[in-house]
């Protein structure tokens, strides 16, 4: 039976027990009246006191029936028991959000995407479902519509923004200013072997929180069902934000370096320290939610890096598959720069408190903002590189994406960041 995590409140229901909201449609059968809305507390309560009372009204929210004959069906519709109209709208219990239809009808993988103000959180998701849906999409056969109105116009807007007008995210608002909607995609990937047919279906989660929210662990709170239910978590490094890169580069006649935010192993102990109370499992002391560590901004990186950098180019993905090795070389390259930056610092705290890591890198942009209107994209649009990395590691450990491996599993182990346990 599919379990249904709501995207809203993280309440998780078997798909059959979610209730139902009635359309308020006229039945077409003389005589008959539709339901009146009416105010849904539940819903209110959740939307916070900025609803207007208004928008209060709702249509009616009924219970799915407890027949055996509808335990196993997810989205078949049911007549609203007062006006007698069909409707196939499920809602969360716990929250009384609406799902978006299909929503109910897989499973869902939810991505937590964290970092600092400013760390390229915002600009990251938006590039990264573009390229999922392109070059990338296009060596898997995947395909990510956005599922339901709210998502879609955000992902029309996002894509409109940054590649039409060119013009960067503003800075995403905090929790307290009033609740950011998760972004809802159906990935849709090939099944694979001989005898397969047809394609897979995953609904992705991504969360986009405001860097502000991440800046304590009190502020971190909001957040703390989203990230205890989250099946991964990439955690976005500003390498702007790193001692020793601001010194080299602020000498450089280059943009102006951006004002100093939360340290990045504050937010992973903190993001640990959440896991932890929250019940997520642990394995010897360490997290096991995989935790997808992905410096940002690379191309502000070039002259700290070799010629020869696999951080200068994007993955093959040759054959629709995803090529361990080469994740296992930019797994090094960052570990080796990261530790060159602070001495070990963060690699040394991830690694104490994530057992299933891997390091990142890449940039959405492919270089930096013009200096003269640092709120748009680069002239030629986004030319990304590397941003699908950290997504496709998660998918591909929950088998939703073929991995090639090359080496013995054994030794794959030795090299991901495990070897100091
Ligand atoms: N050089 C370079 N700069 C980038 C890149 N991506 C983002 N930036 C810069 O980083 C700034 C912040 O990016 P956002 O995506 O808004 O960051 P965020 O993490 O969502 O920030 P909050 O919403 O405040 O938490 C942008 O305005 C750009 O100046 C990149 O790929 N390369
Ligand atoms: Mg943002
Ligand atoms: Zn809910
Ligand atoms: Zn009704």
């Amino acid at each position: 039976m599919t379990t249904v995590i709501c995207p809203y409140c993280f309440d998780r229901a078997p798909a059959a027990r979610l209730p139902y909201r009635c359309l308020m449609m006229a039945t077409g059968v003389r005589g008959g009246t539709p339901c009146d809305a009416e105010p849904d507390d539940v819903w209110a309560d959740f939307m916070g006191p900025s609803l207007p009372p208004s928008r209060r009204l709702r249509g009616p929210v009924f219970p799915a029936p407890r027949t055996l004959s509808s335990l196993g069906s997810t989205s078949a519709r049911q007549p609203c028991p007062r006006c007698g109209v069909a409707t196939s709208v499920r809602v969360c219990r716990g929250c009384h959000n609406d799902f978006p239809s299909e929503y109910c009808d897989q499973d869902s993988r939810i991505i937590a995407l964290v970092g600092a103000k400013a760390s390229g959180k915002s600009t990251y998701v938006s590039v990264l479902v573009n390229e999922l849906r392109g070059r990338v999409g296009r060596e898997y056969n995947i395909s990510l519509p956005a599922m339901g109105a709210e998502t879609q116009r955000r992902d029309r807007e996002m894509e409109e923004d940054l590649y039409e007008r060119l013009r960067l995210p503003d800075t995403t608002r905090p929790a307290a200013m009033g609740f950011n909607d998760p972004l809802l995609y159906r990935l849709s990937v090939p099944r694979r072997g001989r005898y397969a047919k047809g394609s897979r279906h995953t609904t992705l989660v991504f969360f986009d929180a405001a860097g502000e929210d991440l800046k304590s662990a009190e502020a971190m709170a909001r957040y703390t069902q989203y990230l205890a239910a989250a099946d991964g978590i990439i955690l976005l490094v500003d390498p702007l934000q790193m001692g020793s890169v601001r010194d080299r580069s602020a000498s450089a006649d280059g943009p102006p370096l951006p004002a100093v935010e939360t340290s990045p192993q504050q937010i992973a102990s903190d993001l640990a320290a959440q896991l932890r109370s929250h019940g997520r499992s642990v394995s010897r002391g360490r997290v096991t939610t995989p935790m997808a560590v992905a410096v940002t901004k690379t191309d502000a990186l070039r002259a700290l890096l070799g010629a020869h950098s696999p951080l200068l180019r994007n993955a093959t993905h040759t054959g629709g598959e995803l090529d361990d090795d080469d994740r296992l070389a930019v797994h090094e390259e960052l570990r080796s720069l990261l530790s060159d930056w602070d001495s070990g610092v963060l690699c040394r705290q991830l690694e104490n408190d994530f057992a299933e890591l891997s390091y990142f890198g890449l940039s959405a942009l492919g270089a930096p903002p013009p200096a003269d209107a640092p709120a748009d994209a680069p002239k030629s649009g986004p030319q990304p590189l590397r941003v699908e990395d950290p997504l496709l590691w998660l998918l591909g450990r929950r088998g939703l994406v073929p991995v090639r491996k090359s080496q013995p599993e054994g030794q794959k182990e030795n090299r991901t960041g495990k070897a100091d346990a």
